[in-house]
């Protein structure tokens, strides 16, 4: 067998999404997920420009051979463009061979290690109580884990929380900028344990609670806010400092039992290895889309359950159908699942990617169809064209820059 045509799709049902179609001459075709939420077309043209011309007539079977082969052929490795790219193409031609065996993605990784998967939702609100409807909105939706995030006093827009024009807002021209955000860690601090607080006292000790601080602490003041929040035996604090310092996460450990979380935005299992050899997290939350793919995401969970680390995959709506798609089948199959994030994605997107995955109950399942188990509609994301976006950018109250 051989692949005889690369099709890459630029569409926004909703929200910008980048999805490879590989196509063999037997007629098959596979789907892989190229979104990077802000760069897209980075990776669009890293896929038509550099990497379409090496696909063709290549033996889509040899899934490990081709990632070796654009991963380490290319010389410049790593990051989140060449990584989103090579993602799409290892999903394509894991859907492939799923397709071929007449098999869903996870019996080709080992089969069900699980019945389903245990989902959390977002909840989000202005001020704590918008927070607590939300939270019973979840709730009312089936979730059984919720990420809270809330505002803070004195702070007009804080990550995670929905406002009118929120996420990566399309811009109109060229010469839009992103929303800018103001950014206090003080206040921050000093809001966040009264909130769960509340939160507890209100829903009781079992509900499993989240929160993700986006990368804004020093190692010092995530140490704090991890001892600050105990008393509310968080599920975890995502994503306390900066990701390229994986020696922070060390003083954080030391001063605090509430599970880490860390990982969304790094790309190879190179950013992770003393954080999981030193044993300084307790989730993974590397995407299948940011991270090369089902191959080396599967190597990364082995590894982390060497050393007791579950994996808790990425799944915000950036990630579209298909990279969620293939993130349960790998996490049905693996045996250190941790936890799924999931937030849906709109009817449109829906529409565009007609997915077998099912969400009931608070779990989610990947379905039983061949392959990953997503169809796209062509004809239907050609009516929705590209439209620049960004995410916002955050500056403290002196206009400093900082980490959004
Ligand atoms: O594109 C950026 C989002 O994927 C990110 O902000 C979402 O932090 C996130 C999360 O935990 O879902
Ligand atoms: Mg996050």
């Amino acid at each position: 067998m051989k692949i005889v045509d690369v099709k890459v799709v630029v569409t926004r049902p909703g929200r910008n999404f980048v999805t490879l179609k590989l196509t063999t001459d037997d007629g098959l075709t596979g789907l892989g997920d190229a979104t990077l939420n802000g760069r897209e077309l980075a990776v669009v043209s890293y896929l038509r420009d550099h990497i379409a011309p090496l696909l063709i007539g290549l033996d889509p079977h040899r899934i490990e051979d081709t990632w070796q082969y654009l991963y380490r052929g290319a010389y410049w490795r790593r990051g989140p463009v060449t990584m989103a790219a090579i993602a799409a193409v290892d999903v394509a031609l894991w859907d492939i061979k799923g397709k071929v065996a007449g098999l869903p993605l996870y019996q080709l990784l080992g089969g069900a290690s699980r019945d389903r998967l245990l989902a959390y939702g977002h909840a989000s609100g202005q001020d704590t109580p918008e927070l607590l409807d939300s939270v019973r909105a979840r709730l009312a939706e089936g979730y059984r884990a919720i990420r809270i995030q809330t505002g803070v006093p004195g702070l007009k827009a804080v990550y995670g929380v929905h406002t009118k024009g929120a996420g990566s807002a399309p811009v109109p021209h060229q010469q839009a900028r992103p929303r800018v955000e103001d950014w206090d860690t003080r206040s921050y601090l000093s809001h966040m344990p009264g909130v769960f607080e509340t939160v507890r006292h209100e829903f009781g000790p079992e509900l499993p609670l989240l929160h993700d601080a986006h990368h804004r602490l020093t190692p010092l003041q995530a140490a704090q806010l991890g001892k600050d929040l105990e008393p509310y035996r968080l599920f975890w604090l995502e994503d306390c400092t900066p990701a390229e310092n994986q020696d922070a996460l060390r003083l954080v450990r030391q001063h605090t039992t509430t599970p880490l979380a860390i990982g969304e935005v790094f790309n190879t299992i190179h950013d992770y290895q003393t954080l999981l050899t030193d044993q300084l997290i307790d989730y993974v939350r590397s995407a299948v889309t940011h991270f090369g793919g089902v191959t080396p995401l599967r190597k990364l969970f082995d590894l982390a359950a060497v050393h007791q680390i579950k994996s808790a995959v990425h799944g915000p709506e950036d990630i579209s159908p298909v990279g969620m798609a293939a993130a349960l089948h790998l996490d049905l199959a693996i045996h250190n699942f941790g936890i799924q994030e999931y937030s849906g994605h709109s009817p449109l997107a829906g529409e565009v990617f007609q997915h077998a995955y099912t969400f009931t109950d608070g779990h989610l399942h990947p379905g039983e169809a061949p392959g990953i188990g997503v169809d796209m509609d062509e004809s239907l994301a050609e009516t929705y064209p590209y439209e620049r976006a960004y995410l916002p950018v955050n500056r403290l109250h002196d206009g400093t820059v900082h980490d959004w």
